[in-house]
């Protein structure tokens, strides 16, 4: 159960670590599962790195880094769904966001070893803005995170900026807000960061020798509507808990349809 202290600092800094919100034997079916996915997806012709391309690091050392970032993962294992709707992490959200909340996408973000692509600071709003700034994330932690495994960096308070210029919309001009400007989440297997998407975040390369595996469910207030219809999945619009005021026809697609 999340304190009202926990609250507030959430309010206050637009993050939070929550603690033990999966069990270690959670954590470990999670893992199979994670390492099953990317088994069969290296098998199939959908595989491939997710990292970021850009300017914020040197051409030679970018073309080097993998990211198999994947997203809509409840799709190919129930364990994911379970996962999406544990209790802990559903009252987390209830009691930062609200009564009601809306899933709007899950991803995996998993960094092989020596090699695992870095994010550049950003907020998310450019990705997928919406009208009252709701939409907040759970980065599940599904091993410990420090910065030589490339655990997310935050800037406290930053959420209290609004939406910042960021370059190409993808992410902040990186000698303004090098990761470094961000304090580093250490985490380990278990632990949840919740942010709010107008906050700050990155993280570094991992560099160490271990695989760093985070899953993100980003979710919203029902009654916070996309001023663009990007970023629209599979699953978005799924309650998690409460109800949603907006009585409306839900398309395949999840855009808004009157008819
Ligand atoms: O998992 C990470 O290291 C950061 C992911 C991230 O910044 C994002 O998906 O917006």
């Amino acid at each position: 159960m999340i304190t009202s202290e926990q609250v507030r600092f959430y309010q206050e800094n637009g993050y939070l670590l929550v603690k033990g919100v999966y069990a270690a034997e959670e954590v470990e079916i999670l893992r199979n599962s994670v390492d099953m996915f990317l088994k069969r997806a290296a098998a199939s012709r959908f595989d491939r790195s997710h990292a970021w391309q850009g300017d914020y690091l040197p051409p030679e050392e970018l073309k080097k880094l993998v990211l198999k970032g994947f997203h809509d993962v409840q799709y190919h294992d129930a364990q994911f769904t379970r996962m999406i709707l544990h209790p802990n992490l559903v009252q987390a959200f209830a009691g930062l966001i609200g009564e009601n909340v809306q899933l709007h996408h899950v991803k995996m973000m998993v960094k092989p070893p020596e090699k695992g692509a870095a994010f550049p600071m950003h907020q998310d709003y450019p990705y997928f803005p919406h009208e009252k700034h709701t939409m907040m994330l759970a980065s599940i932690h599904l091993d410990t995170t420090n910065e030589e495994n490339g655990c997310v960096f935050v800037i406290p308070g930053s959420h209290k900026l609004g939406p910042l210029p960021h370059v190409g919309s993808y992410y902040l001009n990186h000698k303004e807000y090098p990761i470094s400007s961000g304090v580093p989440c250490i985490a380990e297997a278990g632990d949840v960061l919740f942010f709010n998407y107008l906050t700050i975040h990155g993280s570094p390369v991992n560099s160490s020798s271990h695989t760093r595996r985070n899953i993100l469910v980003q979710v919203r207030d029902p009654e916070d509507l996309p001023t663009k219809d990007t970023h629209v999945s599979w699953g978005q619009g799924l309650m998690l808990n409460g109800i949603n005021p907006i009585f409306r026809k839900y398309t395949y697609t999840g855009k808004l349809s009157d008819d």
